[in-house]
């Protein structure tokens, strides 16, 4: 396995809509565990493919206390949403940032998983807002675009002067 970097907000790659997998082979099967190491590593509760620069339809999430608990959706479809529910996100992404975003309570995906096997599930809570704000990353979307403009612009303004730092 190995680590994949991760791309920073305002990179324009975040911006791109990703593809649905047509087969999930061996490859697919290796993206999927490099970016569990990746997620694991960071450390993260979740990650889509288009945050290390793949632009395939593939999340990785766990959101188990004890990191023990992983799972692979691939080509997700969220099929109901229910409530509304307002969190604190942060994002790897988006290094630093943690801002409240309004998200469906409780939503029903249906997903494949790493041996390409359809399956469905009901999800709440933090849960919820981790597959919406990946499933979000895939459509080419970061949570910050929720946020209004002037915040937004202070943070691309911050993370730009960290990138001007660390380079
Ligand atoms: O690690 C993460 N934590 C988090 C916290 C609240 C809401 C969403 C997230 S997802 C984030 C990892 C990430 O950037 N996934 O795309
Ligand atoms: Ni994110």
């Amino acid at each position: 396995m190995s680590r994949l970097a991760i791309l920073r907000y305002p990179d324009p790659r975040l911006y791109k809509k990703a593809a649905p997998v047509s087969r999930v082979d061996e490859a697919v099967r290796k993206l999927v565990d490099d970016m569990a190491e990746t997620m694991y590593a960071a450390p993260g509760i979740g990650l889509a493919a288009t945050q290390v620069d793949v632009h395939k339809r593939v999340i990785v999430i766990d959101t188990s206390e004890d990191r023990s608990d992983l799972r692979v959706l691939i080509n997700p479809e969220i099929t109901s949403r229910n409530g509304v529910q307002v969190h604190e996100e942060g994002c790897l992404s988006v290094p630093g940032i943690y801002e409240e975003v309004e998200r469906a309570q409780v939503i029903r995906f249906r997903a494949l998983d790493r041996e390409g096997k359809s399956y469905e599930e009901d999800a709440e809570g933090l849960l919820a807002v981790c597959v919406q704000h990946e499933i979000d990353h895939l459509d080419g979307k970061v949570f910050v675009d929720y946020l209004s403009r002037l915040k937004r612009d202070r943070i691309r303004a911050r993370l730009q002067k960290q990138v001007r730092k660390t380079a």
